[in-house]
């Protein structure tokens, strides 16, 4: 089953819209983070694995993770964001895959040609999904993502995230990051990516509300700090998946 098949299964049969952020630190992060993931999956529809264990543990070291989070029906995003040349890229995108990865995070910027190309043709192989991180959620993200630059296919000026979300869609891209501390921005993404999914993070923490973003137009609001940092992540987790469940 490929990655949006996974994610669309889970997220219906737990009612939920939230990926969670196994974003947890220190020595122990690694049992902290699969018993987070145990205690919370009932609530939440996909996991996204993030620096904070890829560094210390490498890919080979999350493989028990990843086989946890599947044997609970959750597909599992490495945010790697590759922005890098293709060839390289190959081997990073390979690599997460090979490793039970489901879907992994780009940045457009290297654009198609001898960039992203490979990426997108090694994934359709394996049913692998590509997201494209289009619009960040922190406040220093207008400086380049909101930046006009001109279109060439269009010929227009347009700001860099419409554009970037108009090539996702073209790439065939599984789904767009768009930060839900711009709710606006992802009302516009909405109407240029048409029913691709949009994956909101910067909520709680970071300002933005899971309301706001899924009524905007998101599909899946990624939470981390909010659920991992919480004296009690089971409450929270049920928490903010009440939220969401209206627009299941
Ligand atoms: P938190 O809910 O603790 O703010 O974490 C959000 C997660 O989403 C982090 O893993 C962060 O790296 C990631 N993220 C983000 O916050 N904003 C973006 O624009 C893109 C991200 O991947």
């Amino acid at each position: 089953m490929g990655f949006l098949d996974m994610i669309k299964r889970a997220a219906e049969q737990n009612r939920s819209r939230i990926v969670l952020a196994l974003d947890v630190k220190g020595p122990d992060a690694l049992e902290r983070a699969e018993r987070l993931l145990c205690e919370t999956a009932e609530y939440i529809c996909c996991v996204k694995i993030n620096k904070h264990l890829i560094l210390p543990w490498g890919v080979e070291g999350l493989r028990g993770l990843i086989k946890r989070a599947h044997s609970l029906g959750l597909p599992v995003i490495a945010d790697c964001k590759m922005c890098d040349i293709g060839s390289t890229n190959f081997v990073e995108a390979f690599t997460y895959f090979d490793a039970g990865f489901d879907a992994i995070t780009v940045v457009p910027l290297p654009g198609w040609a001898e960039g992203l190309e490979g990426v997108f043709h090694l994934a359709r192989g394996r049913g692998m999904g590509v997201i494209t991180v289009i619009l960040m959620s922190n406040r220093g993200a207008s400086e380049f993502f909101e930046a006009v630059i001109y279109d060439e296919e269009l010929g227009v000026f347009d700001k860099l995230y419409k554009v970037f979300a108009r090539r996702s869609l073209k790439w065939g891209a599984d789904g767009v990051v768009v930060g839900a501390t711009r709710p606006e921005a992802i009302r516009q993404v909405r109407e240029i990516v048409e029913d691709l999914p949009i994956f909101s993070p910067g909520v709680v923490v970071q300002g933005g509300g899971v309301v706001e973003a899924l009524r905007a137009g998101a599909s899946y609001v990624i939470v981390g700090r909010a659920i991992c940092e919480s004296d009690n992540p089971i409450d929270k987790a049920r928490e903010m998946c009440e939220l969401t469940r209206r627009f299941s």
